[in-house]
């Protein structure tokens, strides 16, 4: 070997040592990426697991060093941990992508086994594991504002809206996010139009069982709801039918589905969970990522919204309402609404 050879080969050595001691904060640019989008439950029907795997699937198509692998561990949490540690054995994943309030103790536990393994995860909260990065929907805020057009509509005199104060909530199952944010902020909504509004809660036992979701909400019809929200994946469907059936209007988290039941579905949240997927991956990718951290993310940053620009939200509701609704969200998210967001433990 030459001299200048031998003495670049040496300084090379020596840069990339120094590049690895920079340790975490500064990984070197992945010059590909691999990533299990791992789906807690099924995606049909799950409208932030359809936009998690919709935008991991589009990145990975405009980026030909991008792959990605959905995959789909079922509705049984008991056996989440478990197919996820088979799933990571393998070490053919540089990230593991999931949308789950949960997944960060089971990524954290599956990440002692693998230290070498990363979860990215939105809709959850968790910091200080050097594994693990975590992204919050402001899903408190959400319900806020949801339930402010929730109350607007059961104090009206709309057509199917009675004289009870008395709207519904429809959750799959029970869990911090859902009781600690999701539930208190759509009553305080509600309550910011009438202090004397009534929430009427049930809970389903799992996120499939359409029927068991329209039966309740046909026993909360009877005690006198009629504006319904819900948390409950596939199984909001039935909730849906037995509103349009029965006479009562519903306000969608999440996802535009205005078109499900036109006139029955009066206001829906956006979640712009494709749009936070493409920028993860594409941070991930350039090696900016950061982890051990968790961000929250809401209206102001442009990640929650509100789908008013749709004829679902202009025909069914009357001016007034609509005048009303706007002019919350607009001093919302100029940040001249004050209200308290809950710790989330
Ligand atoms: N949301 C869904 O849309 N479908 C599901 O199957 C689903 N399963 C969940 C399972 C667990 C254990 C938890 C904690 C949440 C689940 N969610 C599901 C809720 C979802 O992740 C999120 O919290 C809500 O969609 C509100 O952002």
């Amino acid at each position: 070997m030459k001299r200048g050879s031998f003495l670049l080969s040496v300084l090379l050595m020596g840069s990339s040592l120094f590049a690895a001691g920079r340790g975490e904060t500064r990984a070197k640019t992945p010059s590909s990426l691999s990533v299990l989008v791992y789906i807690t439950g099924m995606t049909a029907g799950s409208p932030s697991y359809e936009m998690l795997a919709r935008g991991a699937e589009a990145f990975a198509h405009s980026h030909s060093n991008v792959t990605v692998k959905v995959y789909e561990a079922g509705f049984n949490q008991a056996e989440w941990e478990e197919q996820l540690t088979s799933l990571v054995a393998g070490g053919g994943y540089d990230i593991v992508l999931g949308s789950n309030p949960s997944l960060p103790e089971i990524c954290e536990r599956v990440g002692k086994k693998f230290p070498n393994q990363k979860f990215i995860i939105t809709d959850a909260e968790h910091s200080g594991n050097p594994r693990i990065s975590t992204y919050l929907y402001n899903q408190y805020e959400q319900s806020f504002y949801l339930g402010y057009l929730a109350g607007l509509v059961t104090t009206s005199s709309m057509p199917k809206a009675n004289q009870a104060k008395k709207i519904g909530f429809i959750a799959a199952q029970e869990y911090p996010l859902l009781t600690r944010h999701i539930v208190p902020g759509f009553l305080e909504g509600a309550r910011r139009v009438d202090p004397g509004i009534e929430l009427d809660f049930r809970v389903i036992g799992n996120w499939f069982d359409l029927n068991k979701a329209a039966e309740l909400a046909s026993g909360m019809i009877d005690s006198g709801v009629d504006v319904f929200a819900s948390i409950a994946g596939g199984a909001a469907q039935g909730m849906i039918r037995t509103a349009g059936q029965r006479g009562a209007y519903v306000v969608f988290h999440n996802t535009n589905e205005y078109s499900l039941a036109p006139g029955v579905i009066v206001g829906c949240g956006l979640m712009e969970q494709e749009k936070l997927v493409r920028e993860i991956l594409s941070d991930a990718l350039e090696g900016k990522l950061q982890y051990g951290v968790s961000r929250t993310v809401g209206l102001k940053e442009g990640y929650l919204g509100f789908a008013a620009d749709d004829p679902g939200y202009t025909n069914s509701l009357p001016q007034d309402i609509r005048d009303k609704f706007n002019a919350f969200m607009d001093e919302l998210r100029a940040g001249r609404v004050s209200y308290t967001t809950p710790p989330l433990n």
